[in-house]
């Protein structure tokens, strides 16, 4: 079955249940091969809003790409997300985001992998690379580890 990586992240609400909710949810849609601690990271862009909780799960599934991403979103608004107002990537009770699926690579108005700013956010790289440092992303060519490293530390 395919793998894909995705990231969680909530800053509103109980952000731990949310993300141990997130995970069932997606278990109703594959298999959670693994999944990362909970991070509580400062807010990375517009910074003032609460603090994220973060992590990432390898999830394995028959979805396609764009598929998954549906169910990503469907998930997101069963847990409270309301993209209809509020600030673009300001405070939200759930965030899932596909970061990669297998080796694909993709550029489509809706779907981008791997994901385009996955590289630079330690906030994502952290929790990837406590489940999957050798995981390599198909374009940098680079492990998720290697990634880190380099990683601005302020990001
Ligand atoms: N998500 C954002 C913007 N900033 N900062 C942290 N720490 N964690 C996030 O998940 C996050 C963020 C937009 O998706
Ligand atoms: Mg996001
Ligand atoms: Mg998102």
């Amino acid at each position: 079955m395919p793998l894909a990586a995705i990231a969680l992240g909530s800053n509103l609400g109980d952000r731990a249940a949310t993300l141990a909710s997130a995970i069932r949810a997606l278990a109703a849609h594959g298999e959670v091969i693994a999944r990362s601690s909970d991070y509580d990271t400062d807010p990375v862009g517009y910074a003032d809003q609460p603090r994220f909780l973060n992590a990432a799960a390898l999830f394995q599934t028959t979805l396609a790409p764009i598929d998954l991403l549906h169910a990503l979103l469907h998930i997101e608004k069963q847990h409270g997300r309301d993209r209809s107002h509020g600030i673009e990537k300001g405070p939200r009770t759930l965030d899932l985001d596909l970061l990669l699926y297998e080796d694909v690579i993709l550029a489509t108005p809706e779907l981008t992998l791997p994901h385009p700013e996955m590289h630079r956010r330690r906030f994502v790289l952290e929790p990837l690379a406590e489940i999957a440092p050798a995981m390599t992303h198909p374009l940098l060519h680079r492990t998720i580890a290697q990634l880190l490293a380099a990683a601005d530390p302020a990001v």
